[in-house]
């Protein structure tokens, strides 16, 4: 059975979209990051940058949140009900990848600066200028990303595709940043993906079911 190390908050719940709505079985493994379970040697092995969530399936390893969701969807895929999720066109396949590098630098980027420097850094590495200038860099992508979602249901095409899956999460922890307020296209595609069905937790979520 395929296994994935992490579990909510973390950015395991990208996979864990995948795993649910492609009906996966699927073993989960907690890796507990503040008792330091990443730096054993046994999880080095299978991802020697110590960071969650990693993917086993066979033989295969995939870590990294997004290419784990590419994987899932290139190898599973079929198994959603009409349709891929993977573009059939190199130009559909084009507009994908353009939106997941998008969320995944251009968004998560910045969500993940204002993260190590309010409570992940040590307290006399962390910047509150650091956190402005990240916030104004997220908030400007969010703009783009407003744009874009104008009028539409889907991130590419008028089909579901990796990047929904990827941009739940990464909206979702926009949101808690308070990066949605004045979008409002988004933040309507964000209620709309996470009243499916087999959506997994929240962030916020999962943060309580960890604090709890
Ligand atoms: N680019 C990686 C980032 C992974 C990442 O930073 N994961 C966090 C949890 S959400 C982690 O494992 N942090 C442990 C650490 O940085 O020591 C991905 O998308 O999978």
């Amino acid at each position: 059975m395929m296994k994935l190390y992490g579990t909510p908050p973390t950015r395991a719940l990208r996979a864990m979209w995948l795993l649910n709505e492609l009906d996966l079985a699927h073993e989960i493994i907690p890796v507990d990051l503040r008792a330091g379970e990443q730096l054993t040697p046994e999880f080095l092995a299978i991802n020697p940058a110590a960071k969650l969530p990693v993917l086993v399936d066979g033989d295969v390893v995939v870590s990294e949140s997004a290419a784990i969701q590419l994987y899932l969807a290139d190898k599973y895929g079929d198994r959603f009900p009409g349709g891929g999720l993977i573009p059939d066109t190199p130009e559909g396949r084009g507009q994908m990848y353009r939106w997941l590098f998008f969320l995944m630098t251009e968004i998560e980027g910045p969500l993940w600066r204002i993260a190590l420097h309010s409570f992940l850094y040590a307290p006399d590495e962390q910047s509150a200028g650091e956190i402005a200038l990240a916030r104004r860099d997220c908030k400007r992508m969010i703009a783009v990303f407003e744009q874009h979602m104008q009028g539409r249901d889907f991130v590419v095409g008028d089909q579901l595709t990796v990047a929904d899956f990827n941009a739940a999460y990464t909206l979702d922890w926009a949101n808690l940043e308070d990066m949605l307020d004045d979008a409002p296209a988004l933040q309507a595609y964000l209620t709309s993906i996470y009243a499916r069905p087999k959506a997994p937790v929240t962030i916020a979520e999962g943060m309580a079911a960890l604090e709890a």
